[in-house]
């Protein structure tokens, strides 16, 4: 049955350019990544970008301390990210930088229509400033003890111990991360977003289909304790893009980082003719546009975002998905603490479906933390992935070559397990929809136990194989490949590297409107080596790297 084809512009949170892409950033581009593969093997036009998020106070002090400039900075971490979401076959249409011709435009066209609408104003405040460094501190520069739960080594804006906000006046012993000494209170201008008047239209937009449950919630909560303006301006010394007609400051970097999504996007159509701009940006056009996000930056997705799109006449989003963030054997991995396990170093040792394999087995449509367990992971890329998965595909190949010449029957010996494999495809295109991942994994091992169940039952190795019409071995071993052709469609956008080896043995592709037909009467390879076994050894010297 013919779908009707949907345009959808999916992204993913631009990762700083201040740093490297560590397991846990990688949890969401794997996580939009699959969702994404999944939406075009169904034949809709899906555009996948993101970009780096280039500017800031943490990018400057960056490049100060390596003694490079900011754009060689960006320019090299820019290069590594690409290499780095390559590995893992993050299949960007593409990847941007704020730091571009794009995002100038776009930030002063945003700039000039809230400008003219008033919804921008200046305002005299105090800030903490380093006397030394001679800089305003960003609250995530300031470090002291909460003045809630008294922990130490707290930021300035929010405690990790007991998740309290406050302001970095606050803090008790407060100093500066930059050179730390105290900091001193010092005045400024600013200018200030007026997000309070688009409190209504945020109140009814949560409401419209486009948040999870438990985001909605946090969003509500903000919500009712009452918005307030929003500092969209910094003082020199800054990395980021002068204000115009506002001596020495710059854009904050949370205004140009989502801009970001619209210059990358921009930047897509300047390469590819085909794909109009105003069809996934203007005002009430009927393409979707999906935000993939972690739990910490819900706020800007669901109330800033939102609000500057709505003020400056753009489309607003039709969904933000959030996720949690990862823990190691129970170890947080937080963004600005450094986490442990650089995607480059992970490359080294496993492959990058046992990643994306094992994340999405944990992955559902909720923000809880995803937990990685090492053990866990070896049992279920060995359990799962070789001794099922590649097992099934393995033990029926081999007769079929040896015994067949490598050809498939022309007919199954179990229709109507074939069918009740195929009828399965509802409920997983409902999982790959609603980004209940893990439930497609659950789904698929039933599947693949049934299968190997079939042959075990079958016996093949004690059947007599002669070369005739309807020998009864090569009906059972076809029936095997064909139920395995098909699970390995099912999990063709979670393992995209052991579907291309599945399509080369095979001699042809996973399509989802294609397993309603058996493979038949055609030759598939020798088997080759699919996968390869994960072993206690590789593990320890992934993490006993010098971090
Ligand atoms: N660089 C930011 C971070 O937390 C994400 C920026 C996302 C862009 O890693 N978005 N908005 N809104
Ligand atoms: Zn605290």
């Amino acid at each position: 049955m013919p779908i009707k084809v949907r345009k959808i512009l999916v992204t993913c949170a631009l990762p700083y350019a201040n740093g490297s892409i560590h397991i846990g950033h990688m949890l969401e581009h794997i996580q939009a990544d699959i969702w994404v593969r999944y939406q075009r093997m169904r034949g809709h036009e899906v555009w996948f970008i993101s970009s780096d998020d280039a500017h800031g106070t943490a990018v400057m002090l960056r490049a100060k301390n390596l003694g490079i400039s900011e754009k060689k900075l960006i320019k090299n971490i820019q290069k590594e990210h690409k290499i780095d979401f390559m590995n893992f076959n993050i299949s960007y249409d593409n990847y941007h930088t704020t730091h571009s011709i794009e995002n100038l435009f776009l930030v002063r066209k945003i700039f000039s229509s809230l400008n003219d609408k008033n919804f921008l104003h200046k305002k005299k405040i105090v800030q903490f400033y380093d006397n030394q460094e001679k800089i305003f501190l960003p609250d995530r520069f300031i470090q002291g003890t909460c003045p809630i739960c008294f922990s130490n080594n707290q930021y300035g804006d929010t405690c990790e111990k007991c998740s309290a906000i406050y302001e970095p006046k606050d803090l008790i012993n407060a100093v500066s991360v930059v050179s730390g000494t105290p900091p001193i209170l010092k005045e400024t201008e600013h200018l200030y977003f007026d997000l309070p008047i688009f409190s209504n239209m945020l109140r009814e937009w949560i409401y419209s289909g486009v948040l999870e449950s438990a985001v909605i919630h946090k969003t509500e909560e903000w919500l009712k304790s009452g918005l307030e303006k929003w500092c969209i301006s910094r003082d020199a010394p800054y990395f980021g893009f002068k204000i115009p007609n506002f001596s020495k400051k710059y854009f904050y970097v949370w205004l140009d980082a989502p801009i970001g999504y619209i210059s990358s996007f921009k930047n897509l159509c300047l390469k590819n003719k085909n794909i109009n701009f105003n069809d996934f940006w203007s005002n009430n056009v009927n393409s979707e546009l999906y935000h993939f996000i972690g739990k910490d930056i819900i706020y800007f997705h669901t109330l800033f975002w939102p609000a500057i799109l709505e003020a400056s006449n753009f489309r607003k989003p039709s969904g933000v998905f959030v996720h949690g963030h990862v823990t190691i054997n129970g170890l947080k991995l937080s963004k600005s603490r450094g986490c442990l396990i650089k995607a480059s170093d992970w490359i080294k040792y496993f492959d990058s479906d046992s990643l994306r394999y094992y994340y999405a087995s944990k992955l559902t449509n909720n923000i809880n933390d995803i937990e990685m367990n090492l053990d866990d992971f070896m049992y279920k890329i060995n359990n799962d992935i070789v001794n099922k998965l590649v097992n099934l595909a393995s033990r029926n190949a081999s007769f079929i070559n040896k015994h067949f010449n490598g050809y498939l029957s022309d007919k199954l010996d179990d229709y109507n397990l074939y069918k009740f494999f195929v009828d399965s495809h509802k409920k997983i295109q409902n999982f790959f929809e609603n980004r209940e991942f893990s439930l497609i994994i659950k789904n698929s091992m039933k599947l693949l136990d049934m299968a190997n169940q079939y042959v075990n039952e079958k016996k093949p190795w004690t059947i007599h194989a002669k070369i005739e019409k309807n020998n009864h071995l090569h009906l059972i071993c076809t029936t095997g490949i064909n139920l395995f052709r098909i699970i390995m469609t099912f999990l063709k956008p979670i393992l995209p590297i052991l579907s291309k080896k599945t399509e080369l043995f095979l001699m042809s592709d996973l399509i989802w409107n294609d397993i309603h037909k058996p493979l038949l009467s055609q030759k598939i390879k020798n088997f080759p080596r699919l996968y390869e076994r994960i072993t206690s050894d590789k593990i320890s010297q992934l993490f006993q790297l010098p971090k």
